[in-house]
């Protein structure tokens, strides 16, 4: 192999990758050193190759705007696998296959896959570098804008081959985009696989190791985000006894400088970001942010649970991202940052719907074609995402890259429900938090690649992204409570954003007014906050939300922290045939949850 490769002391690191560059057939192999002088230069290679255009220099240095081919712009769920011995492992939730003819099949699909390409080596972490509970992958791919994008989301280089050493372990993450050049064959700016149908995204928690192939797009590509920290590390961390979730990490001070930690479980683009790094409109109020999709969290030795990031950036949903929604996101891609499939600017700058600024006459749409105002299509492609470094959010948390973490006070579950659920309902306790979890629901959305507005089962919002039996997940949280002191585990709330009026109106404001909400839940956890017991657990009394300064009609006041007797009952109903889909995978425990809920409703 060529110069540079002194760097890899680690003779199973060294196997694998000569058995890779033998299979796939590279014309080149370059191993990836994490410098910004290499970041630069692949992203210069990016611009000659067409896949990026340079921003406009002023209005956005270092930038650059990526357009996928219009096959390959989300996650693929239907083609992501979890491949194990017995299908009993990877459970109901799950695509699987027979691991081994898996193998055989994607050793078929690999064979030659990166002629007429460079394969790249990216050594990663997961996590602090050196950190015990970081995990190390070395992602193998035949796409530069993988590479950019990764060194972006996660630790690259030189730094973590010397933390692996010479008989450290790492994750085998093979990549490639699928579409190998002929001899003199002239490339595309987007090559991937263009039949959905041939993409797989193949997981094997056994090994573990991860084989990714037709897909350049996000989930699907960069391997240490859904793939390694989710699927790959829930497997994980269910035999080591911590968790593994696809969760935002935020910190909430009052205004008398209390400070408490909140993670929080809404499904793909249904608000993490957006709450990670809120402008509470309340005054006096603050959030920090630590992380904005996957938290790690183990008990530390005062017996409560601490949550990490393992990335250092954020793949963040662009179109609805304003000043006015989001302005902390606004202030992070600045500079620095890579977008993909959104509309350009005849200034060279970015836009996409609901930016918050007027649409521009005319741009260039996420497919490459002229747009205008009057065009019946959108600008940007409704899952187009930013890249940016975490380090430049403004309310980055001095605390983000703590490897230790922070401990959490509260848990908040949720997804995108326009009816039944109210705003915000506090668990009775642990156990009855669980089976909130558990029965999570949300309408489907543009980050994975299929109908969206499906209301669909979502537990925990790891549904696309549990990398075992979701029974034996359930049954997992529900242990937590007997590893520390159950009355220093989160206390659980579930909330919802995303309620609509008969005439399809938002009826709650969200964004920064969810700090109204968020100020609750800290008042609850200090043991204040006024709470009336429901059927289906603790809702704020009348006036125990802080409303004040928000002009929010009374009938929609009411209408967001009612509870829907009849609703809830079709909810139970459809929750025990979800539940049944378990078999004998599913926790007791949640079956008793479902009974006393229906007999609480039944006593109205
Ligand atoms: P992933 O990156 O896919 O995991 O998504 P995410 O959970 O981080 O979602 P994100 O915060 O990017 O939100 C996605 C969409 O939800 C955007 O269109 C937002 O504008 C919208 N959204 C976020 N918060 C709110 C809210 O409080 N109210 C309403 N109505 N919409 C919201
Ligand atoms: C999600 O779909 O939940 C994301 C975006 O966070 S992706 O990285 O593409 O999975
Ligand atoms: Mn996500």
């Amino acid at each position: 192999m060529a110069a540079g490769f002194e760097a890899i002391g680690n003779g199973e690191l060294l196997a694998w990758l000569r058995d890779v560059a033998q299979l796939c057939m590279p014309d080149n192999v370059y191993l990836c050193d994490g410098s910004p002088e290499e970041y630069a230069y692949m992203c210069d290679q990016l611009v000659r190759q067409g896949t990026f255009t340079r921003l406009n220099e002023t209005l956005r240095p270092d930038c650059f705007l990526a357009r996928s081919h219009p096959s390959d712009v989300a996650r693929v769920e239907d083609r992501t696998y979890i491949c194990t011995g017995d299908q009993a492992e990877a459970g109901p939730t799950n695509n699987w296959a027979p691991a081994e003819e898996m193998k055989l099949k994607m050793a078929c699909m690999f064979k030659d896959c990166m002629a007429g390409r460079t394969m790249y080596i990216i050594p990663f972490s997961m996590g602090p570098v050196g950190s015990p509970f970081s995990m190390i992958g070395v992602e193998v791919t035949d796409s530069p804008y993988v590479v950019v994008n990764m060194t972006i989301m996660t630790r690259v280089g030189t730094k973590v081959l010397e933390a692996l050493g010479a008989d450290g372990k790492f994750v085998p993450c093979l990549h490639s985009v699928g579409a190998p050049l002929a001899p003199g064959q002239e490339d595309v700016t987007w090559p991937c696989e263009r039949d959905p149908a041939n993409k797989y995204i193949v997981h094997f928690p056994e090994d573990p190791s991860i084989w990714s192939y037709g897909s350049g797009y996000g989930g699907n590509a960069l391997l240490g985000k859904k793939c390694l920290a989710l699927r790959i590390a829930s497997a994980v961390a269910r035999k080591e006894g911590w968790l593994a979730e696809h969760m935002l990490i935020l910190a909430l001070t009052s205004p008398e400088g209390k400070k408490h930690y909140v993670a929080g479980a809404f499904p793909s683009a249904c608000g993490k970001t957006n709450l990670a790094m809120m402008q509470p409109t309340l005054p006096g109020w603050k959030v920090t942010c630590l992380g904005d999709d996957i938290a790690w969290m183990r008990i530390g030795a005062d017996g409560r649970l601490y949550a990490m990031n393992p990335e250092t950036g954020f793949f963040g949903v662009a179109p609805g991202t304003s000043y006015q929604s989001n302005p902390n996101a606004m202030d992070t891609f600045t500079r620095n940052s890579i977008f993909t499939n959104v509309a350009l600017t005849d200034h060279g700058d970015v836009w996409w719907e609901e930016m918050g600024v007027p649409a521009p006459a005319h741009a260039i749409d996420w497919e490459g074609n002229d747009w205008s105002p009057d065009a019946d299509r959108k600008a940007a492609h409704p899952n187009s995402r930013f890249t940016a470094p975490a380090s430049q959010c403004p309310v980055i948390d001095p605390d983000w890259q703590n490897p230790a973490g922070v401990p959490i006070s509260a848990f908040l579950f949720g997804g995108r429900r326009a009816s039944t659920i109210p705003l915000v309902n506090e668990a009775f306790d642990w156990e009855h938090g669980v089976f909130m979890g558990s029965a999570a629901g949300s309408e489907t959305t543009a980050a994975n690649l299929s109908k969206t507005g499906v209301l669909r089962h979502d537990p925990f919002a790891m549904l696309p992204f549990c990398g075992y039996n979701m029974g034996d997940y359930f049954t997992h949280w529900l242990s937590m409570a007997d590893r520390t002191d159950a009355a220093k585990l989160p206390r659980i709330f579930f909330v919802n954003w995303f309620r609509k009026g008969d005439d399809g109106h938002w009826l709650w404001p969200g964004y920064g007014e969810n700090s109204r909400v968020l100020k609750w839940i800290f008042e609850r956890v200090e043991g204040g906050g006024e709470a009336v017991e429901t059927p289906i657990g603790y809702l704020p009394a009348p006036d125990a939300l802080d409303l004040s300064g928000l002009d929010l009609p009374s009938e929609d006041l009411s209408a967001l922290l009612a509870v829907d007797i009849e609703g809830w009952k079709g909810e139970a109903e459809g929750l025990g045939t979800y539940y049944d889909g378990f078999g004998d995978r599913l926790p007791g425990a949640l079956r008793k949850q479902l009974a006393a809920l229906k007999e609480r409703l039944s006593r109205g």
